[in-house]
């Protein structure tokens, strides 16, 4: 973690709207000394932020740097909780474990973690997820429900609808959605989301929603068995985007969208995220662990489970899959 006055003096940055900050107003507010001011100033440069000093007028942000440490997201972070504790490192194995850990421990509801690079970034089961330094965000988020455990799966797709309108917003891109956790664009997979779960038997103890989304990697930066499935927010966009303020909008929406949850149900969120899936309405192949079906995806329950109708008109309810979409692999 930062040094809490670190956060407070970019607190007063952010709310001072790029205008200059003096000297004397940033000690009063943090409670310390002017040199102590300067020092923190100095911690900031040397974390990338380009930041004007004026005599008699102050100090005032020109640049953040594209890193994603703690004071990069708080920095125009609109959120109450979501992100409101974060923790950051330079390189770790997975953010996934670490949030665990952190669940376990009791960390606060909203907890982010965040990493430059995952050295074993993990997907569902077994898989591994390529996180390389820099390029993408790699972070996990620990929420908190009053639920019971089934309904967690919802919780995948409620982060989803998150991202996309994320990607929206911020970059002006129109991801699609397939069924469960698989962000894309023109067809290629820019993000894959996991949810995780520590629960007894009839209540939810920790929700962690691990989010891995390729930013500003290039096509060639991915390792050859990603080369025809993957994507990247720069690739799709042609430029290099922000990752700290696509990070800024997913906490913002995800925290919107778990408030509705929790309020109107998982209902305001299924359509939501039914204006985005491609594999409704579509003919599709679902792998499951216990086998394959083929068939139509006719739509989600209001549970979030996938409704799939085969050749006989039976209907199959599949809760976890790999979905290939026909003609469309
Ligand atoms: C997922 O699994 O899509 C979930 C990925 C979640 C990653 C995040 S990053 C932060 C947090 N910490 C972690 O350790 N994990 C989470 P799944 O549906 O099983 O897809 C995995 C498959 O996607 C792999 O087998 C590859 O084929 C492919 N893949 C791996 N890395 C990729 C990448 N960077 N971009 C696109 N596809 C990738």
């Amino acid at each position: 973690m930062e040094s809490p006055i670190r956060k407070k003096m970019l607190q007063a940055f952010s709310e001072s709207d790029g205008e200059f900050v003096s000297g004397q107003a940033l000690a009063d507010f943090l409670g310390c000394t002017r040199t102590a001011v300067w020092k923190h100033i100095e911690e900031l440069r040397r974390e990338g932020f380009e930041l004007e000093a004026v005599r008699r007028k102050g100090y005032r942000i020109l640049h953040a740097p594209d890193k994603v440490t703690e004071n990069e997201i708080r920095y125009g972070l609109n959120t109450k909780n979501l992100g409101q504790t974060i923790y950051y490192q330079e390189s770790i194995d997975s953010t996934q474990k670490k949030a665990h850990q952190l669940a376990y421990d009791n960390c606060p509801e909203g907890t982010l973690v965040i990493a430059e690079e995952q050295t074993s970034g993990r997907g569902r089961m077994t898989r591994s997820w390529h996180s390389p330094k820099y390029s993408g965000i790699w972070m996990s988020i620990i929420l908190r429900p009053n639920l019971p455990p089934q309904q967690a799966p919802q919780f995948t797709l409620l982060a989803a609808v998150a991202v996309v309108q994320a990607l929206e917003e911020v970059c002006g891109l129109n991801p699609e959605i397939k069924w469960p956790n698989d962000i894309l664009i023109n067809g290629k997979k820019v993000t894959g989301i996991l949810t995780e779960l520590q629960a007894e038997s009839d209540k939810i103890n920790s929700i962690i929603i691990g989010i891995g989304m390729n930013v500003n990697s290039k096509q060639e930066d991915f390792p050859e068995e990603l080369q025809k499935i993957a994507t990247s927010v720069a690739i799709e966009k042609g430029k290099i985007v922000s990752r700290s303020s696509i990070i800024q909008k997913i906490l913002e929406k995800l925290e919107l969208y778990y408030h509705l949850y929790m309020e109107k149900g998982f209902g305001p969120i299924k359509l939501l995220w039914e204006g985005y899936a491609i594999s409704i309405g579509r003919e599709i192949i679902a792998r499951t662990i216990t086998g394959t079906i083929e068939g139509k995806a006719i739509g989600i329950t209001n549970d979030g489970v996938l409704k799939i109708e085969d050749s006989s008109g039976r209907i199959h309810e599949i809760y976890s899959a790999d979905i290939e979409i026909q003609g469309n692999s």
